[in-house]
């Protein structure tokens, strides 16, 4: 088998057009074209709708008035339904934690792409961890702009740190301590969204409908955190390319930081919103697992990364997911009532994620045939 083709070598070979395979079908390109152009004409645009910037500092705040966590809980919860996104402020993630995350992945992917290889992973024989660029997993053949480097980060006792980079030599001390962090980030964010559907005494809901612990130990801890490291090299031709073509994520939660260069869409109503850079926020994802135990209040959002001419766009992705087997999915019981029916059957997340690919080379399948 031949090795990939990586996108990183691509771009420096200096190309001025890119290959075929990288060129996306006419109906998807008509929205697209370089981030900065489109982040530029967005920031001048004063109507254009911005996704909402939210401050849960009333929840880590002890000293925090019963209102103002009201306050937050509707902020959040207007956000998850309206958007199916938001830039979180107030978070408690030390900004320097997050420097030291960005530069330990910042300096990986600096390294030479002979270097990267060593870390990578191989889908087809099922090692999805490690460092990899999209294959063409669809019968048009089409490839994403981007390499990535993907593991699991908690609980730490399933991590396997062999896997992680040895170089820079703060990536494992820096991406371990992000990982805790985000996880009770992910608690703080999971209650304040039940409280946003159930109500002030109803912050555990969340939480118990995607684990199957009731304790919280560094043991029996079941919510899986999954980063990866997205990198986009410049790309010729953006307005014909796409580093991640449009999806909503399978996770409960995502957590998004990113190197400031921009690149992130979200779609709201009918358009495409490139989200700007608010610097010290996260940006959180609502994904399918939230959406089913929603019954569809909050919006799992679709999303897709584009590319440009001018920098490298790097993102780190953290996606919150429920253990594959052991959880059944299913709306709270709660939110299914006659005027609103379940709008999800029961699947465990394996399941909802297999149904998801099959659901996807179905479409690609027909379209083939359309052509
Ligand atoms: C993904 O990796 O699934 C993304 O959607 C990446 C988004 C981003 O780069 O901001």
């Amino acid at each position: 088998q031949l090795p990939a083709a990586r996108v990183e070598a691509l771009s420096l070979s200096g190309l001025s057009a890119i290959p075929p395979e990288y060129v996306r079908p006419a109906d998807e390109r008509a929205g697209l074209g370089d981030a900065f152009d489109l982040a530029r004409t967005h920031a001048n645009d004063h109507t254009a709708p911005r996704i909402p910037v939210v401050d849960i500092s009333p929840f880590l705040d002890s000293s925090s008035q019963q209102q103002q966590r009201d306050e937050c809980v509707e902020a959040v919860r207007a956000a998850a339904a309206d958007w199916g996104v938001m830039h979180i402020a107030g978070h408690g993630i030390p900004a320097e934690l997050m420097d030291r995350l960005r530069a330990a992945g910042t300096a990986f992917f600096a390294l030479p792409v002979q270097d990267k290889e060593a870390y990578a992973n191989d889908p087809a024989a099922g090692r999805l961890q490690g460092y990899g660029s999209r294959l063409a997993t669809n019968t048009c053949g089409q490839r994403e702009w981007e390499d990535y480097l993907f593991h699991l980060v908690h609980p730490d006792g399933l991590a396997d740190h062999a896997l992680w980079p040895a170089y820079p030599p703060d990536y494992i001390a820096a991406t371990r301590d992000f990982g805790r962090r985000t996880r009770d980030l992910a608690s703080t964010l999971l209650a304040i969204l039940s409280m946003g559907l159930l109500g002030t005494d109803r912050g555990d809901a969340l939480e118990k409908a995607l684990t199957t612990t009731t304790t919280r130990t560094a043991a029996d801890d079941d919510l899986l955190l999954q980063l990866k490291i997205n990198y986009y090299p410049r790309c010729p031709q953006p307005e014909l390319a796409v580093g991640v073509e449009a999806h909503t994520d399978v996770s409960a939660l995502s957590f998004i930081l990113h190197n400031g260069v921009p690149g992130l869409q979200v779609l709201h109503g009918a358009r495409w919103v490139t989200a700007r850079h608010e610097p010290g926020t996260i940006i959180v994802h609502v994904g399918d697992a939230l959406e089913i135990l929603s019954n569809g209040r909050y919006t799992s959002v679709l999303h897709r990364g584009l590319v440009n001419r001018e920098a490298v766009r790097i993102s780190w992705v953290v996606f919150c997911e429920p253990p594959p087997d052991s959880v059944l999915l299913h709306p709270l019981p709660e939110l299914v009532t006659e005027g609103h029916p379940a709008r999800f059957t029961p699947r465990t997340f394996k399941q909802h994620l297999d149904r998801k690919l099959f659901k996807k080379k179905q479409q690609h399948k027909a379209k083939a045939e359309e052509e």
